[in-house]
């Protein structure tokens, strides 16, 4: 899996890539990132890679050719990638279904503006624009990585094993259910006995209910697209006409 990341800010970018599981998969060569930074394609001598916007107000806009001598450098080391994606919060939302989508791809490359945004007829240079949410950031570095976050941890060369994440939020259509570690007790804080029953068949039965359960009181919306079997039940099938993170995109 290739990441290559177009941003004026690549100080900011490089350093989430060196450590944890990233820089661990980094080291051992199963994923690599290259970071341009969009003030090396300027094209004039002052570096300056924006300009004020025709029909004027305020701010300032990212010139289109820098993006696109920027997308063509990274073609030219690294070949064509499989997504060209501009980080804005005019693009598709991000969701699960999304991550698990662009996890299959092996070379994901991305634009990161900054102040007012590109030019618009970078939209023409890309292969998708995505956003991360109904807010707005002061640039897309943060949207970027959001979208390695997303889309690393569902490789196996970067986690490992596959089960870790096949229980997770959003995976299962559902929060996931509260974990519980040493001590015992913890300030008057309990861990629930069920989970130091030995139990097995009851432990899996109390987790899913627990997912159920949260997901009922703080992601409702999220129920609508799984479906329970029954009330108390705790069976969920996933439903592939849904609307939410879980629709596998075509
Ligand atoms: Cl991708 N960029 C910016 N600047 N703001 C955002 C966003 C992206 N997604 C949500 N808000």
């Amino acid at each position: 899996m290739k990441y290559s990341i177009c941003t004026l800010f690549p100080q900011l970018v490089t350093p989430w890539t060196e450590e944890g599981l990233l820089g661990r998969a980094v080291e051992k060569e199963l994923i690599s990132f290259d970071v341009y930074n969009l003030r090396d394609f300027s094209g004039n001598k002052h570096n300056k890679v924006d300009d004020t916007p025709y029909g004027g107000g305020a701010g300032m806009v990212i010139r289109v050719d820098v993006a696109a001598r920027a997308i063509e450098a990274v073609k030219a080391d690294l070949g064509e990638p499989d997504e060209i994606i501009l980080l804005s919060p005019a693009g598709e939302p991000l969701t699960q279904a999304m991550a698990e989508e662009l996890a299959t791809k092996d070379h994901l490359c991305f634009i990161c503006g900054r102040y007012e945004g590109f030019d618009a007829r970078v939209e023409q240079l890309v292969t998708r624009e995505v956003s991360i949410g109904d807010y707005v950031l002061m640039g897309g570095e943060v949207a970027a990585l959001t979208i390695v976050e997303a889309t690393a941890r569902l490789r196996t060369e970067v986690i490992g094993s596959e089960e870790s994440h096949q229980q997770d939020s959003f995976s299962s259509g559902m929060l996931d259910y509260p974990e519980y570690t040493r001590p015992l007790t913890f300030e008057g804080m309990t861990v629930p006995e069920v989970l130091t029953s030995g139990n097995h068949g009851k432990v899996d039965a109390w987790r899913k209910e627990m997912a159920v359960e949260r997901t009922k009181e703080r992601r409702p919306d999220l129920l609508e697209g799984a479906t329970l079997v029954s009330d108390k039940e705790t069976s969920i099938t996933k439903n592939p006409n849904k609307k939410n993170g879980n629709k596998k995109s075509d």
